[in-house]
């Protein structure tokens, strides 16, 4: 049996982008979120040689594992594998779900993008944990996704019992907007990773989260 429940706090889900940071910026952002409470952060590289991605990994993997947070691999599995990380996180472009249970074996966690409710039942029979919802609101981040709207994330929530995320436009202030959806927490890129103050950012986020989940 796929083991489904590994009691991950999904509450505030950093997923990084380094935009055109120092890697010391990088990491120096990616602490500061951890110490301020962030329950999970997922490290997203597109382009990047598989070199780059294991060093990068690994220097996260040293901030995350500090403050005892699951870090979760974009797209990878051999990256995730090769770093031990908790888990990985893929799309419809990449491996096959089941494929990717299969490689990683039932422990590790995986997450899913997932826009409708089709996806949502076949990623599930194939051995998803979490599903990360969106693009709910417009994104400026370099994504290659569509819209989905609040009434379908709620639809999925309900006729699914796995853990959905909200990705895609959160911010500080429109979290409230998600209220009675039955998410498991946000997923945020840019308002965290762009924001000027990184700690009182995520401070002002968990405090929203808190009010809705
Ligand atoms: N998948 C769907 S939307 C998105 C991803 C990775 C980007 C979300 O970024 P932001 O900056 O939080 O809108
Ligand atoms: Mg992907």
């Amino acid at each position: 049996m796929i083991m489904t429940n590994k009691n991950v706090d999904y509450s505030l889900y950093l997923v990084t982008d380094r935009y055109d940071y120092s890697d010391k910026a990088f990491l120096q952002i990616i602490t500061q979120a951890c110490e301020s409470g962030v329950t999970l952060l997922e490290l997203r590289e597109k382009d990047v040689t598989s070199k780059r991605y294991f060093e990068l990994a690994k220097s996260v993997k040293q901030v995350t594992d500090r403050f005892d947070i699951p870090l979760i691999i974009d797209d990878r599995v051999d990256i995730c594998l090769a770093v031990d990380a908790a888990g990985v996180h893929v799309g419809d472009n990449d491996l096959p779900v089941y494929k990717v249970r299969q490689m990683i074996g039932p422990n590790k966690i995986l997450g899913v993008s997932v826009k409708d409710m089709a996806r949502a039942i076949e990623a599930k029979e194939q051995g998803a944990d979490y599903f990360g919802v969106g693009a709910i609101y417009p994104t400026k981040t370099k994504v290659i996704t569509k819209h989905t709207s609040i009434e379908t994330l709620k639809n999925i929530t309900e006729q699914m019992n796995i853990p959905v995320n909200a990705i895609g436009g959160i911010k500080e202030d429109n979290i409230s907007s998600l209220k009675n959806t039955g998410i498991a927490g946000v997923c945020m890129v840019s308002d965290i990773m762009q924001a000027p103050d990184v700690q009182t950012k995520v401070a002002h986020v968990l405090g929203q989260v808190k009010k809705i989940l």
